[in-house]
């Protein structure tokens, strides 16, 4: 008796259940990204609030300063009590964000997971994204044939452990680099999401490897910090730099040859979908569980035809 009372009041504290039910008339969706002011999730933000509003609902955006658990998690506890229909987010940590998010969903909250996704799957009614792995795999294959039979060494540089994204794309590229025997994979290290980490890390992995014939930056920050590290040291387009994301940075260094090829995502495809998606599970209508967005390597010569998959600095 007692036990279950206590269950039943309160509200947003940790511990409190919730009924567990959405209203299918809640017309108030929240967004939470990665990162505030970074264009791939920029880019997001500002095709789910098109969505919304040409469906009528309200958008509440935010995001922390940096990409990083502890402030995400903070953010989420307050929107969790303005009781939204809907939070689309981006996970920062593949396992922190499991609690809170579990939370939500225990107060009627519907979960969809934009870009990166908890380990769990059960918690999040679907989640959309790039095949980050094949991504992965595409960048070893573009920087393989950009470097030719040439031998020597490969830098992957990672963002944060524990970020889906970055670890599948890490993952789908060293499983791929072993393919060519001519390249040697060099551990791979992690920036925490640093453009100046990337960079101090290259022209330490530069002294130190003098063979270095190519690097892999898995995100946006670390492509940037990586083509200002080759280009201080001399070496744009000697070592071949194969970054991900498409920000107006990366795209201008693509087209001045401090980045050889970019992996663009679809981050306005992406943030459309996702509020399509949080509108279904609000009114109970079946959505798929996942699905994976497209992808495509840009290179100097097809630069031209892709602008459509360049990232926005502002809606
Ligand atoms: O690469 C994107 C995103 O897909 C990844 O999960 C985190 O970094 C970015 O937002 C780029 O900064």
């Amino acid at each position: 008796g007692a036990a279950l009372l206590l269950a039943g009041c309160g509200s947003g504290q940790i511990g409190d259940t919730g009924s567990g039910q959405t209203d299918p008339n809640n017309k108030n969706l929240a967004l939470i990204t990665g990162m505030r002011g970074e264009p791939f999730y920029v880019s997001i933000e500002c095709a789910a609030q098109q969505e919304a509003s040409a469906q009528g609902y309200q958008l509440n955006s935010q995001a922390p300063e940096k990409f990083e658990q502890a402030e995400q998690s903070q953010i989420l506890g307050g929107i969790v009590s303005t009781k939204p229909g809907a939070v689309i987010i981006a996970p920062t940590d593949d396992k922190a964000l499991a609690a809170p998010l579990q939370q939500a969903k225990s107060n009627g909250i519907q979960v969809v997971e934009v870009d990166t996704a908890l380990e769990d799957r059960s918690i999040s009614v679907t989640s959309l994204s790039s095949d980050n792995y094949a991504g992965g795999r595409l960048a070893a294959q573009t920087l393989a044939q950009l470097v030719g039979d040439k031998p020597g060494s490969v830098l992957a540089l990672n963002t944060k452990a524990g970020t889906s994204t970055t670890d599948a794309r890490a993952k789908g590229f060293e499983e791929e680099i072993a393919k060519h025997p001519n390249l040697k994979l060099l551990p791979t290290q992690y920036t925490e999401n640093e453009a100046a980490t990337a960079a101090q890390i290259v022209s330490a992995t530069l002294a130190a490897n003098p063979d270095l014939v190519g690097v892999f930056g898995t995100n946006l920050n670390t492509g940037e910090g990586a083509a200002t590290a080759l280009f201080n040291a001399g070496k744009s387009g000697q070592v071949q730099l194969v970054g991900f994301d498409a920000s107006p940075k990366q795209v201008d260094d693509l087209r001045n040859g401090r980045v050889q090829a970019l992996i663009a995502q679809d981050p306005g495809k992406i943030g459309q979908e996702g509020v399509k998606r949080a509108i279904a599970a609000i009114k109970g209508q079946p959505v798929e569980r996942e699905t994976k967005t497209e992808m495509i390597a840009i290179t100097k010569d097809n630069i031209d035809q892709q602008a459509q998959y360049f990232y926005k600095a502002h809606c």
